[in-house]
């Protein structure tokens, strides 16, 4: 149980968040939305502003990051903001060659392969990420009642980025180094825990109110090899924060056979992609002996493009599912589609926000 934080305090308005309230398992106003990947390409006012600066330029400047964390805000009336960076921004930080390339996603220059190569991986501090601890404060003043997520990747999925030298469908070339040399994996794996606990302290240093920590590509993997060579060092990085007392969110996707596993390591709140019923994720992450925990999802992101008609009552269906759980934060099984028309994202807002009104 986390203990009580700022947050809690009666004076504070993030005390009576439907977020917050549905991340601790508590009874609240409503069923929280917000989405994964809010702020970004499908909105146009996001285009604009990202215009001529570089995705991770843009993560350095707490003018552009407040703005563009505010957007989907103030368009869609979300219960929660996530602050705009990337995974891969705390690797930059400390140094190591990479850039977001447009239409491709992260790719690093020297990719990590061998024990020589791991020394270009090391904790930020503080002083490296001076424009992230600008950037929550600004925001935690702005956004007043509603909640700011920080968040980082976890191990496995960076290290991904970092063995392969960019996005990967398979994972081969970190599977291949995780059977083949698991003391350098464990090694490069507990580094990266380093980097997530010093880069998710900073942000609820600065005033974040819960974390998430995306392991995306945790679902390439088998259980045995998930908690063989995973979970330890997503535990590590969930274990360093409890101190803090802020809700723990952890997210993949394709996890459904993981679900039991990735709430073990720590997670509050486990987030769901569209493959798993929230009923029958409540019945894995319970499976194990485990006490029944809040859920996060898990509407799948292609019914945006289905229409009205087929998307509301996927909306009464997954509302159902998730008052199974003691807590149901909405959300999509994945982020936003760049080609998503806002006006849809807004009325699932509402329309979640009507149908849930206690
Ligand atoms: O120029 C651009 O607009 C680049 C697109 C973009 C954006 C908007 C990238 C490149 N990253 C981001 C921001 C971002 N990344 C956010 C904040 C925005 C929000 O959520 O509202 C977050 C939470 C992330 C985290 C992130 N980056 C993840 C985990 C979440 C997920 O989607 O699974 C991952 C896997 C990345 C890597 C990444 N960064 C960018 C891309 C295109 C990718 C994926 C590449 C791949 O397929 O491997």
């Amino acid at each position: 149980v986390p203990s009580p934080t700022v947050a809690d305090r009666p004076e504070n308005p993030l005390s009576r968040s439907a977020f917050l309230l549905a991340a601790r398992g508590e009874p609240g106003p409503h069923t929280p939305v917000w989405f994964m990947r809010q702020a970004g390409r499908s909105l146009p006012e996001y285009r604009a502003l990202r215009e001529g600066t570089t995705m991770l330029e843009s993560c350095m400047r707490p003018d552009l990051v407040v703005e563009i964390t505010l957007q989907p805000v103030r368009r869609y009336g979300v219960d929660a903001a996530i602050f705009f960076s990337d995974i891969v921004l705390p690797l930059k930080a400390v140094g190591v060659d990479l850039e977001i390339q447009p239409g491709v996603g992260p790719v690093v220059a020297a990719p990590v392969r061998t024990a020589a190569d791991l020394a270009a991986v090391r904790p930020v501090t503080p002083a490296d990420v001076a424009y992230v601890t600008d950037s929550v404060r600004q925001l935690v003043g702005e956004l007043g009642g509603t909640p700011l997520i920080g968040f980082a990747g976890a191990p496995f999925t960076v290290a991904s980025y970092l063995v392969e030298g960019g996005p990967s469908k398979d994972h081969a070339k970190t599977k291949s180094l995780m059977h083949a040399d698991p003391k350098l994996w464990h090694a490069l794996a507990d580094r990266l825990a380093d980097v997530a606990i010093a880069y998710l302290s900073v942000q609820i240093e600065a005033g974040a109110s819960a974390i998430q920590l995306f392991d995306s590509w945790a679902g390439a993997l088998s259980p045995r090899d998930y908690a063989e060579f995973v979970q330890p060092h997503s535990a590590k990085v969930f274990g360093a924060l409890e101190q803090y007392g802020v809700p723990r969110l952890h997210f993949g996707v394709n996890t459904g056979e993981l679900l039991g596993l990735m709430s073990e390591a720590g997670a509050d709140v486990v987030g769901v992609d569209w493959r798993v019923p929230l009923d029958e994720a409540v019945r894995r992450i319970t499976a194990a002996g485990g006490s029944p925990k809040p859920v996060q999802g898990n509407l799948d992101p292609a019914l945006l493009f289905a229409g009205w008609e087929a998307i509301e009552p996927q909306l009464d269906r997954i509302l159902t599912e998730g008052r199974s759980a003691p807590g149901h934060i909405f959300n999509l099984g994945h982020g936003v589609p760049p080609n998503a028309d806002p006006e849809v994202l807004h009325k699932i807002v509402q329309a979640v926000h009507a149908k849930s009104t206690r």
